[in-house]
């Protein structure tokens, strides 16, 4: 596929692929482009302005909200409402999902997206790379009513489209619309996306781990015999340990070069920390079109039944005998 295409260039050359989409699945990309670029602005500036620091408040996790993460949630709610095609909003910055009805008094409007506007903030002061994760589903009550909690709670292998923005050296956007996937590099000069890595996948092993080995001692038996057949001297190994602590970052590297990313439940987290709908469902998604895995242990993650709209899971996700072989562990240990 050529590259140096344009973002915009290549969502109308693939709008052909959408049979029933109007354009609306490529204006909703196009709303999620737009808001990238003004949080990258953001972002990229933090540590010149008075924008860094908790902004007093906190979200439903108990977590500090930074200042930026309350812009980056503010720019794409802003930005996904004034265009006449998502009905709901949800995010890890609102308690609630958020029903957008300024211009669809008649709800019309068929998309719901989920988005975790800025995952690893905490990173911010540090000058470590942070993301946004973002999750689109065709809502599943009728057109006409207004939209519902059982839209936003389905499972993950129901999503239409999914990806995320790595502020990083450079700034990326991954995306997938289960048609494989795609990345973008920002020319931060004249405010463009490039498709740069055109039909990214997981190698199908790799020898990175990704995971916070301070939490070892709290980790499922399972675990901890893996990250014990990671660091043994045999075959390949042992393997190189590389966490970086921003969840899109770590995914975005072991895409590129191999490798698995774990966030364990723990006897601290019984359900891990990861949320299931707006940071491993979107990510399982982009996994899976890349020829990846991402599993809770012993099962797909995409084909988790949600029953709230914060829930966690274990999520362990990348080259896929990697996950495979994390999994085998697991059961091992379950015996
Ligand atoms: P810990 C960031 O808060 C995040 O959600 C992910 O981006 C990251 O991988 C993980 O949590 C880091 O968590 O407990 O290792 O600091």
């Amino acid at each position: 596929m050529k590259k140096n295409k344009t973002l915009g260039e290549f969502i109308i050359e693939k709008q052909a692929e959408f049979k029933y989409s109007s354009g609306e699945l490529s204006k909703l990309i196009n709303a999620i482009r737009l808001a990238a670029k003004v949080v990258n602005h953001e972002v990229n500036k933090a540590g010149l302005v008075d924008i860094i620091g908790a902004s007093g408040d906190t979200n439903i996790q108990g977590e500090d909200q930074q200042k930026l993460d309350v812009m980056a949630n503010e720019k794409f709610i802003q930005t996904l409402s004034n265009r006449e095609i998502v009905c709901g909003i949800a995010s890890e910055e609102e308690d609630d999902f958020i029903t957008i009805n300024s211009h669809d008094q008649n709800h019309q409007n068929k998309y719901v997206v989920l988005i975790d506007p800025l995952d690893g903030s905490s990173n911010i002061d540090v000058n470590v790379s942070v993301g946004t994760i973002f999750s689109i589903y065709r809502r599943i009550t009728p057109i006409g009513t207004p939209v519902t909690m059982a839209d936003f709670l389905q499972p993950g292998r129901n999503q239409v489209a999914a990806g995320y923005v790595v502020y990083g050296t450079s700034t990326m956007l991954v995306y997938t619309t289960g048609h494989g996937v795609n990345g973008f590099t920002l020319n931060p000069a004249i405010g463009t996306f490039y498709l740069s890595h055109p039909n990214m996948q997981f190698p199908e092993n790799g020898n990175i781990y990704s995971v916070n080995e301070g939490n070892y001692i709290h980790f499922p038996q399972g675990v901890k015999d893996y990250i014990k057949y990671c660091q043994a001297e045999e075959d390949n190994r042992p393997y190189t340990s590389r966490y970086i602590g921003s969840l899109v970052s770590d995914f975005h590297r072991n895409m590129i070069k191999g490798g698995i990313y774990l966030y364990p439940k723990s006897s601290k987290s019984q359900n891990g920390k990861l949320r299931l709908l707006y940071e491993c469902n979107p990510m399982a998604f982009i996994a899976e079109q890349a020829n990846g895995k991402a599993s809770d242990g012993f099962g797909r993650i995409l084909d988790i039944q949600p029953d709230e709209l914060h829930q966690r899971t274990p999520f362990f996700c990348g080259s896929t005998k990697m996950v495979d072989k994390l999994e085998e562990f697991m059961v091992k240990s379950h015996i």
